[in-house]
Order: C-alpha cells, then sequence, then structure tokens
C-alpha cells in the first residue's frame, strides 16, 4: 500500500467520523413588530418532557443560538423577556381603538388585533380604551405579563378574531433531525396597536 492511498483512507475516515457526530443548531432573532432587535431577552432551551436544559440571551442584534445539539431529538425554544418595557401604549393606541369600536376603522393585521385587546381578554370591547387610557395616564403601571412573544411562522385565524391560543405562539417545538433549524419570534405588547414599541 503506498503513502497516498493510506492518506486518502486516514483522510477519508476522519471525514465519515466527524459526518457521524455533526451536531446541530437552534437558532434564531427576536425583534420588535419594527425590526428593532430585542436584546437581552432569556430564551429557555426545553427537553421534549418539558426540562429546562440551556438557558440563553439574545444579543444586541437580537440573536440567540444553541450550538452542539443532538440530532433525531425534540426540543422546545421559549423565550421570556424580564426587563420592563416603558413605552408602546400612546394616544394614538387608543385612537385607533375607538374607532375600531366605533366602526370607523379596520385593524389591519393580527397583531394590532392583539394590541388592541389590552386586557387580554381575547375581545375588544371598551374596557380596553379604559386601561390603555389609564396607562397613558399613568394611572396604572405597565405590566410584565403585557408582553407577547409570537413566532414568526405563527398561522393566525383568517378573521383574525380570535386569540385563545395566543400562549401558544409564544414557544416552539422543534423536531430537530439534520438539519439545524432557525426559530425567529417578534415582541409585542397589549395596548400596542400601531407597533411601535421599542426595547431600549
Ligand atoms: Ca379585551
Amino acid at each position: 500500500m503506498n503513502k497516498k492511498f493510506l492518506f486518502i483512507i486516514f483522510a477519508f475516515s476522519v471525514f465519515s467520523g466527524l459526518k457521524a457526530q455533526a451536531l446541530l443548531e437552534i437558532s434564531g432573532s427576536i425583534e420588535t413588530l419594527r425590526s428593532y432587535p430585542a436584546k437581552d431577552v432569556a430564551v429557555d432551551l426545553l427537553d421534549e418532557q418539558g426540562n429546562l436544559i440551556r438557558i440563553d440571551s439574545t444579543d444586541r442584534d437580537g440573536i440567540y443560538a444553541f450550538r452542539e445539539l443532538e440530532p433525531n431529538t425534540v426540543y422546545y425554544v421559549r423565550p421570556r423577556y424580564k426587563a420592563s418595557v416603558y413605552n408602546g401604549v400612546s394616544t394614538m393606541d387608543i385612537v385607533l381603538t375607538r374607532k375600531y369600536l366605533q366602526g370607523e376603522r379596520d385593524l389591519e393585521t393580527p397583531y394590532a388585533f392583539i394590541g388592541a385587546d389590552m386586557d387580554g381578554s381575547d375581545t375588544i370591547t371598551a374596557h380596553d380604551l379604559l386601561v390603555m387610557t389609564k396607562v397613558v395616564l399613568g394611572e396604572v403601571d405597565f405590566l410584565e405579563g403585557k408582553l407577547q412573544f409570537i413566532r414568526k411562522d405563527w398561522v393566525f385565524n383568517p378573521d383574525f378574531s380570535s386569540f385563545h391560543n395566543i400562549s401558544k405562539a409564544g414557544w416552539k417545538r422543534v423536531e430537530l433531525n439534520s438539519d439545524s433549524q432557525v426559530v425567529d419570534f417578534f415582541l409585542t405588547r397589549r395596548g400596542d396597536v400601531n407597533s411601535t414599541l421599542v426595547v431600549e
């Protein structure tokens, strides 16, 4: 056996070994509806049984990544935001919601419906206007629970009329087989009808 042949066998063995051990990645971006990156968002990685196995934080570009994951495995990805975001609800949101309730103007995206549903009741009523007004006047505080992650591949009802399952849009089950996967999310806020939320 000549040296060149031996080298080819050696190189092939190394390559095969690497390929067999190839580990995968789940990564993605988190941003507001107007494409501002959401930095410092904690992103949980859970196993199929729901056990927390890793936590990453988005960087200044809103990017997170879990590397060296096992192929042929089910994972769950779930972002959560701890910090308070004191913006996104203004007089304009009140005006847009009032016009919708008075039948003067429709809300054009499902995100606008979610924004208008300030109290999270799954319907848009005068009570949403009342809470929005109190927030704008500073009479009630912005609550952490008003933030809502919505993964970008979430499919809404055609008429946007029901958000009963919207909490399910805040995480994703990922079947990682032979390819790395990208899971992107929007960060939205109840009360933010016109998508002005900014993460400082
Ligand atoms: Ca409501």
